[in-house]
């Protein structure tokens, strides 16, 4: 295939600034160069290619749209365009970045203390240092107010013991955010540096999504960590999830680069694959595939773009992070079935990236609040009424 094209049919890009184009091109330069050579490599090994985090690091991707300690400072819609082009290079390079800047460092950023943000942000931003969130437990995924996982005080400490499952970055991570109920019952979050006495991890292996992504189970007995690693300005169940609105709109961002890659993709290779003596990109059912998903990509770039411009003003709902999240995530798989569809035989194999983000989608649709997760918010939203639990 050539190289790609971009996809802009309504000249998405006029609406851009000059700094934001700027910032979105060093990041697709960088992962045509550096990464798309290698990532069908680690996607069959199952790795994640862990060299590449101090690059990600220099080239200011960690904690980008936070301001400080060695952070860009870049607005959101900048930030959005970075989660963009990483994904269109894999969910698993994205995922990296968005939990170290979502998930560890915003966090660490808005609920820490000062101490806290300066022991770990100026590392984690060069990519000194990498973090991983614990939200999710075996029996709490959907519903993680039900969260087993304890830190209770004793003496000088907090002791922790429980398990956290699905972690992306957990076995690398030199520092965990993990969220767990106190003695009074209610959520906290409390920083655990690796190697602490009674915190181990164990990677999960087997999976057919996210391969060029490490996810971990994190695993706390008797864990003491001192009791300056609480975070001192957050309680209750508000705290995790207002980091989740963070990372959720970073996905709807990084959907869109992945629907790019894949509708590029089969674009092309529909304008050079003969059949009955045509282009079988002439027929007119592969036309209405082609459409469909230039249709649904317009649609979520503006959805994507509006929803930054909200964010800079400080006016955007995290009901309306949700729907980005949802209507994204879901165009994008879309999007992906297609394409593997049109390239017929060819679009299973990995020589192709559409498999690839094919499989990865089916994660993202699931993680960070299901699609129909985020359907039940917004229909609390808009009816009043929730779905959830007893209300
Ligand atoms: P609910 O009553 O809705 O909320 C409790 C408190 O939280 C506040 N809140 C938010 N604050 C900021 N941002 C948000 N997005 C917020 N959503 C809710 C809310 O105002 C309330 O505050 P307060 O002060 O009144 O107490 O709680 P609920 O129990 O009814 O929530 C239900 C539900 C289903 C919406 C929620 O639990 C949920 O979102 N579940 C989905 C769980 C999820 O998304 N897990 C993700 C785990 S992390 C992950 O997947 C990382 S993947 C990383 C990667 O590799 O990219
Ligand atoms: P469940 O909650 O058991 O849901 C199963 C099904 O039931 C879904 O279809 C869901 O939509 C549906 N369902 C549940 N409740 C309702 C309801 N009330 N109404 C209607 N339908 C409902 N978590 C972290 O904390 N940190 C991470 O870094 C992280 N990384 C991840 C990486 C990967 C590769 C994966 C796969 C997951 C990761 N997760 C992480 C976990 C992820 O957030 C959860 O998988 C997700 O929140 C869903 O939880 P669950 O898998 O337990 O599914």
């Amino acid at each position: 295939m050539e190289k790609f094209r971009g996809v802009d049919y309504y000249g998405i890009e006029e609406l851009l600034t000059e700094e934001e184009r700027m910032v979105r091109d060093a990041i697709r330069d960088w992962v045509e160069a550096e990464f798309l050579p290698i990532v069908a490599e680690h996607h069959r090994e199952g790795t994640f290619p862990t060299h590449l985090i101090p690059k990600l690091g220099e080239l200011g991707i960690f904690g980008a749209n936070l301001k400080g300690y060695g952070c860009a400072g870049l607005n959101n819609v900048a930030y959005g365009l970075i989660m963009q082009e990483l994904e269109r290079g894999d969910s698993g390079l994205r995922s990296c970045a968005s939990v170290q800047s979502g998930l560890v460092m915003y966090p660490i950023y808005t609920y820490g203390s000062e101490a806290q943000k300066e022991r770990w942000l100026p590392a984690l931003q060069r990519g000194e240092a990498i973090g991983c969130f614990g939200l999710t437990e075996p029996d709490h995924g959907s519903d993680p107010g039900g969260m087993t996982t304890r830190a209770l005080k004793k003496g000088d400490s907090y002791v922790l013991n429980g398990t956290k499952l699905w972690i992306t970055n957990g076995s690398i991570a030199d520092v965990a955010v993990v969220w767990a109920k106190g003695d009074d019952g209610e959520i906290g979050g409390y920083l655990v540096d690796k190697g602490t006495p009674g915190f181990s991890t164990l990677d999960i292996h087997g999976k057919f999504s996210m391969r060029a992504s490490i996810t971990s189970e994190l695993s706390f007995q008797d864990c003491r960590i001192p009791l300056e690693n609480k975070f001192p300005n957050v309680t209750g169940l508000r705290g995790p999830l207002g980091c989740l609105s963070q990372a959720r709109y970073g996905i709807a961002w990084g959907a869109v680069g992945c629907a790019m890659a894949c509708y590029d993709w089969a674009l092309q290779y529909a304008q050079t694959r003969v059949q009955f003596g045509k282009p079988i990109a002439q027929f007119q059912l592969v036309q209405r595939k082609l459409v469909w998903m230039l249709t649904e990509i317009t649609k979520a770039q503006l959805l994507a773009l509006q929803l930054g411009r909200l964010r800079d003003q400080g006016t955007a709902r995290a009901q309306q992070i949700s729907m980005a999240k949802m209507n994204n995530v879901w165009m994008a798989l879309e999007t992906a079935r297609m394409a593997r569809d049109i390239m017929g035989a060819a679009g299973i194999v990995d020589e192709h990236p559409v498999i690839r983000h094919m499989l990865n989608l089916e994660t993202v649709f699931t993680y960070e609040g299901t699609h129909d997760i985020h359907t039940l918010i917004i229909g609390r939203d808009i009816t009043g009424l929730s779905a959830f639990g007893d209300e």
